[in-house]
């Protein structure tokens, strides 16, 4: 994996949430609501660095799953890709984000609509939300 992909996770919830993150920056994404993540760094595996990015950003030590099918290529090249995640141990807080909430499909549907869902992370939400219509 070279510094041109980015990783983001699924967390997902036993009680059908998902964990969304709301950016603080750059300014044009900054107040929208993504899946936590970022760049891989050379030498690292796309597991690797979800489990260092999640530390980082959230706290949180994961366990990494399967990863949904779509890969989003962003308008700078870089190339996102999203991998299910569960929370093993410590309790998510916002480190480098402005908040964090556990949403459910409603509440997912409603914030997508208001277009407060970072663009890309758009391309994700009909395999989230089969996964969150199925706990
Ligand atoms: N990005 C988009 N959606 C996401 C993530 C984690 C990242 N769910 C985009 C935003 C930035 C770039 O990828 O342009 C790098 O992300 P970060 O390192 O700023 O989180
Ligand atoms: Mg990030």
């Amino acid at each position: 994996m070279s510094a041109t992909t980015v990783v983001a996770g699924a967390i997902l919830s036993d009680d059908g949430r998902i964990l969304l993150a709301q950016r603080a920056y750059p300014p044009e994404l900054a107040g929208l609501w993504e899946l936590p993540g970022g760049k891989v760094e050379p030498g690292e595996t796309l597991a690797d660095a979800l489990v260092r990015e999640l530390c980082e950003e959230l706290n949180v030590r994961v366990e990494v799953g399967d990863r949904l099918a779509v890969a989003v290529t962003l308008e700078s090249g870089l190339e996102l890709i999203a991998l299910r995640a569960t929370i093993v141990d410590g309790t998510p807080t916002a480190a480098e984000h402005r908040m964090i909430e556990w949403v459910d499909a409603e509440r997912l549907r409603a914030l997508d609509q208001a277009g407060a869902v970072v663009p890309n992370d758009r391309e994700w939400l009909p395999e989230i939300l089969a996964d969150l219509l199925e706990r």
